[in-house]
């Protein structure tokens, strides 16, 4: 373990859980392996995300008729999933996972609320209508306080847990995804995740080996 190293804890909100609106497969499994990481304090920061949208949210499935959940539309010539009302600010569902010590974290970091544009990594937004992807900060902050590694688990594996670990890539942090304390979406993407792990750098690890 690098003593230079971030924790990045992504979505673990009641509604990626069973149950929840978007409920990621199995994910109440990794709450245990994440507390117990938490508790260990082996990372010289920590950080968690939570996804946090207004409830007309662009990537929301209800904004778009005659559309289904899941599907894939055009917007600001990006794909654009269309997913179920999920994590509507200040909502059950928005909340963070009970049995995690929230109070741990040196940074609760809110995504996805503006309305036009959706938010899938803790770095930079998805692609707005004038074709960037804004920043968070999180780079800048973890940069001036020495991380030069992070570590990622959450929600979902597929989706902002890998559109995290690919820009804190390629911000040019060593970037380790903690492959157990993560549930995906779709369990189907599995491998592709793991492919294009290895394609772009970033490092699967299991917690039992941290
Ligand atoms: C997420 C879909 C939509 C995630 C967030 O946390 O992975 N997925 N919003
Ligand atoms: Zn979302």
């Amino acid at each position: 373990m690098h003593n230079q190293a971030a924790l990045i804890l992504v979505d673990i909100q009641n509604d990626f859980l069973p149950g929840g609106a978007l409920a990621c497969y199995e994910a109440d499994g990794i709450l245990p392996g994440v507390q117990a990481l938490v508790k260990r304090q082996l990372f010289a920061c920590h950080i968690a995300t939570q996804d946090w949208h207004p409830a007309n949210h662009i990537s929301f499935v209800t904004q778009h008729e005659g559309k289904q959940a899941f599907e894939s539309i055009r917007l600001y010539e990006q794909a654009q999933t269309l997913w179920p009302v999920h994590c509507v600010q200040g909502s059950h569902g928005a909340a963070l996972a009970q049995g995690i010590d929230w109070d741990k974290m040196d940074l609760i970091l809110r995504k996805g609320c503006r309305v036009d544009v959706d938010s899938y990594s803790a770095f930079q937004e998805n692609y707005g209508p004038d074709g960037e992807r804004p920043s968070t900060g999180l780079a800048g902050y973890l940069k001036e306080r020495g991380i030069t590694s992070v570590y990622i688990a959450g929600l979902a594996r597929d989706v902002c847990v890998l559109w995290t670990a690919q820009d804190a890539k390629s911000h040019g942090f060593h970037t380790t995804i903690i492959w157990d304390l993560c549930a995906p979406v779709t369990p189907a993407s599995d491998e592709t995740v793991r492919q294009t792990c290895r394609d772009l750098g970033i490092g699967i690890v299991l917690s039992d080996d941290l």
